[in-house]
């Protein structure tokens, strides 16, 4: 009699039930993930832009105002940081649905979740990625921008195409008194009120624990970011130090400042000194999330320009004594070169710079990437 049983398919996996796994609650974390990674996307376009500007654009960039990039980086990575626990709860919300058996029924379907595959993968290494970066672990062979540029764009494509495919079931349950007719009867019961509370409260912990790095008024909060604003020589943190730049005492020994352009000059370290009558407060605003404001004294980089002979549309090239790594050279467009607050800084703080910040002398100037503040100057070149 047995075998005249119909044989029952074993259940490939737990059927989930509740409103934790639900429609209404992945709109609810969809949503808040969905403005943490626009604000991501927008802060680094900036950034990548600020770095590597396309020609037309290269001297005709905003040197005001002054925080801009300290804010829109800041931004950044306060916004990369809040994605980890809004993407984990997001995941956790969907992720019955990621493991359905069979994979697909149709060839939309098909389509549909691997374009899932690649926003989860994209994002997923983006976030890991970006935040190694931030503590300047590099384990792998690659180089980190490029990466982080392109995938960056794989990322917001698969999320676009992801918010339109679900653009229905997103706007059944993107208010509590909707319908709610696609998989659960509407409201918010106390379970979800909780589960989104909770997600809140680790977005709240993790960005009070790290944003003091650049948002000054937080950082006795900074416990967990790689820097403390407040830690470093003559007040202000130190990214890469002299030793790492390969900067000797004998690679210092008879500095002077050469100056190329239609009427090229020298200058040595003590007559600079009596030109150097400029200060401005302005901040490093490091790519990887720290910003810390100074008060520097030098030279104004248009003073030099003019003295060498520059045309007043005139380009800059600052090299470093720095002879290898990507910060050893770096280009300046006009807009930041005729600012009155660019300064060829020769101190700190109301001290000569320290060996770590640059001594000689180093470029600060307002609204630009901390990469760009190149240190160990010892060349200008007029392009
Ligand atoms: N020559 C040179 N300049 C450099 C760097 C460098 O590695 N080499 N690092 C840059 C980076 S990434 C930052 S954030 C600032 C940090 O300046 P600080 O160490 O004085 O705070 O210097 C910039 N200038
Ligand atoms: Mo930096």
């Amino acid at each position: 009699m047995r075998s005249n049983l119909p044989r029952l398919p074993r259940p490939p996996l737990p059927v989930f039930k509740g409103r934790l796994h639900d429609a209404r609650t992945a709109t609810v974390l969809g949503r808040a993930l969905g403005a943490a990674i626009a604000v991501c996307f927008v802060t680094g376009l900036i950034s990548h832009y600020l770095q590597q500007p396309p020609g037309w654009a290269a001297d005709v960039l905003p040197s005001r105002p002054v925080w801009g990039y300290r804010l829109t980086q800041g931004l950044h990575v306060a916004s990369g940081i809040a994605a980890i626990p809004l993407l984990l709860a997001k995941l956790w919300t969907v992720y019955p649905r990621l493991f359905v058996w069979p994979p697909a029924r149709s060839v939309r379907q098909a389509l549909e979740r691997l374009s899932i595959g690649v926003l989860v993968a994209s994002v997923l290494l983006q976030i890991v990625t970006g935040i190694l970066n931030t503590v300047q672990w590099y384990p792998w062979p690659w180089n980190f921008r490029p990466v982080h540029w392109a995938l960056a764009w794989v990322a917001a494509g698969a999320l676009l195409l992801h918010i339109a495919v679900k653009a229905p079931v997103i706007a059944a349950h993107w208010s509590r008194r909707s319908p709610g007719t696609l998989e659960l009867p509407a409201g918010d019961g106390p379970d979800r009120r909780a589960f989104v509370a909770a997600v809140g409260a680790a977005v709240g912990a993790v960005t009070l624990t790290t944003v003091g790095q650049s948002f000054t008024p937080l950082k006795d909060f900074d416990l967990l970011a790689p820097r403390h604003p407040d830690h470093g020589p003559q007040g202000l943190p130190i990214n890469r130090t002299a030793a790492a730049a390969a900067i000797t005492p004998d690679r210092l020994a008879g500095w002077r400042l050469h100056v190329a352009g239609p009427r090229p000059y020298e200058l040595t370290l003590p007559q600079l000194r009596a030109l150097a009558v400029h200060s401005a407060v302005l901040p490093i605003a490091c790519v990887e999330g720290w910003s810390k404001s100074a008060h520097w004294t030098g030279v104004r980089v248009r003073d030099l320009l003019d003295r060498a002979g520059a045309p007043p549309g005139a380009r800059l090239r600052v090299v470093s004594l720095q002879q290898h790594g990507a910060y050893a050279v770096m280009e300046m467009g006009a807009s930041y070169a005729r600012d009155p607050l660019t300064l060829l800084a020769l101190s700190l703080n109301g001290e000569p710079l320290s060996l770590d910040h640059g001594f000689p002398a180093r470029i600060i100037a307002p609204n630009r990437p901390g990469v760009l503040q190149t240190k160990w100057v010892s060349r200008l070149e007029v392009i």
